[in-house]
């Protein structure tokens, strides 16, 4: 599961790239790809160590892909090209510019999310234009169709005729047939507001439905990741920012992938499970190991609030917390499991 960073020339995708993922580079990285793996910060696993001083601790990870631009972009579009590249991603993170300075025009955040959001449709359009064409030449070929998919095909093309990214329709964003279309206005989206150093608010004009949107200091941010903890400490003071606006933005990614965790503990390990929400235990315990799935018996499942409220294993198993789970049971975000299995 990837996010990719996109958004218009200049309006700070390399520095914000650099301080989710604390990668700094001296050489400007400008043409090259650029991937980073970084842990989701998560205070439920760092509880869950302490409680049982494992060897290992284990977080979730998310992904981020900054594709990597050769040349310099002038106008204020984003680069046909490098829309294509984030195709495979599984959601986008978009960054706004909302500063100004030397050699940059004064900022207008809201129009450049229209702008992208226009992009991401024609690119989309495109595509879907040319599927319609084809199914429709296959049609009077007498060959087999999918009357489905050209009904879905069409709603989308009516979708984006009115300028309308396929996210706002859940149904066609996450309809089956549509998946090796991979359409980019029908991904999920985090839009970044990339402020000032001294600007904590929204920008005035942003609407109401813009639902997934957050402030950032991209630029402080990533200063912050060169520091010395201690000069670390005494920068965030100063500009009276919290050090978790990346870690904000982090689990803010793991949520728009629409994944959760669940934990096994031991005195070996404390881990974190990554799996889509509405996941049965029997494919849970695939996640771990195959044999788990094949051999699977029950879950022994407690949620993290019951456990930390017993305050031990033991304790809970004695209230009556701890429950016994079978194959289609839903894991919920938390559960601490325990899969008994027979090979
Ligand atoms: N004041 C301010 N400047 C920023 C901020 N974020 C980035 N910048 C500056 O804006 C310029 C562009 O930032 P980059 O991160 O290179 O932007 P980009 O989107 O990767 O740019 P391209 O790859 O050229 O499209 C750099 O000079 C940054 O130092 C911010 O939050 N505040
Ligand atoms: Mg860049």
């Amino acid at each position: 599961m990837k996010l990719g960073i996109t958004g218009l020339p200049s309006s700070g995708k390399s520095t914000v790239f650099e301080a989710l993922t604390q990668s700094i580079s001296d050489t400007g990285h400008k043409g090259e790809d650029r991937i980073g793996a970084i842990k989701v910060p998560d205070s439920r696993v760092d509880v869950l160590s302490d409680m049982y001083n494992p060897r290992k601790t284990i977080y979730a990870q998310v992904e981020y892909f900054l594709p990597g631009m050769p040349g310099h972009q002038k106008e204020n579009k984003p680069d046909r090209n490098l829309l294509t590249r984030v195709r495979d991603c599984d959601a986008l993170i978009h960054v706004v510019r909302n500063f100004g300075g030397y050699g940059f025009e004064n900022p207008e955040p809201c129009k450049d999310v229209l702008t992208l959001d226009q992009e991401l449709i024609i690119a989309d359009l495109v595509v879907v234009e040319k599927r319609l064409e084809r199914l429709e030449l296959d049609k009077k070929r007498g060959k087999p169709i999918e009357q489905e998919e050209i009904s879905l095909l069409t709603q989308c093309l009516k979708h984006l005729e009115d300028e309308i990214p396929l996210r706002k329709f859940p149904k066609i964003a996450s309809a089956h047939l549509l998946k090796g279309y991979a359409f980019l206005s029908a991904k999920p989206m985090l839009v970044l507001f990339n402020n000032e150093d001294d600007d904590d608010l929204m920008p005035p004009d942003k609407g109401d439905d813009l639902e997934n949107s957050m402030v950032i200091k991209g630029k402080l941010e990533q200063e912050l990741v060169q520091m010395s903890d201690e000069d670390a400490k005494e920068f965030l003071a100063e500009f009276n920012i919290t050090a978790s606006a990346m870690a904000r933005v982090i689990k803010r990614s793991y949520q728009l992938l629409g994944l959760i965790s669940f934990f096994t503990v031991g005195e070996d390990e404390v881990r974190a499970w990554t799996i889509k929400g509405e996941t049965q235990a029997l494919d849970a315990a695939e996640v771990i190991h195959s044999d788990i799935k094949k051999g699977f018996i029950r879950a022994e499942a407690i949620s993290y609030t019951d456990l930390t409220e017993a305050g031990a294993y033991k304790e809970a198993r004695k209230k009556g917390t701890v429950r016994l789970e079978g194959k289609t049971y839903k894991v919920q975000d938390g559960d601490i499991i325990n899969f008994r299995f027979n090979v």
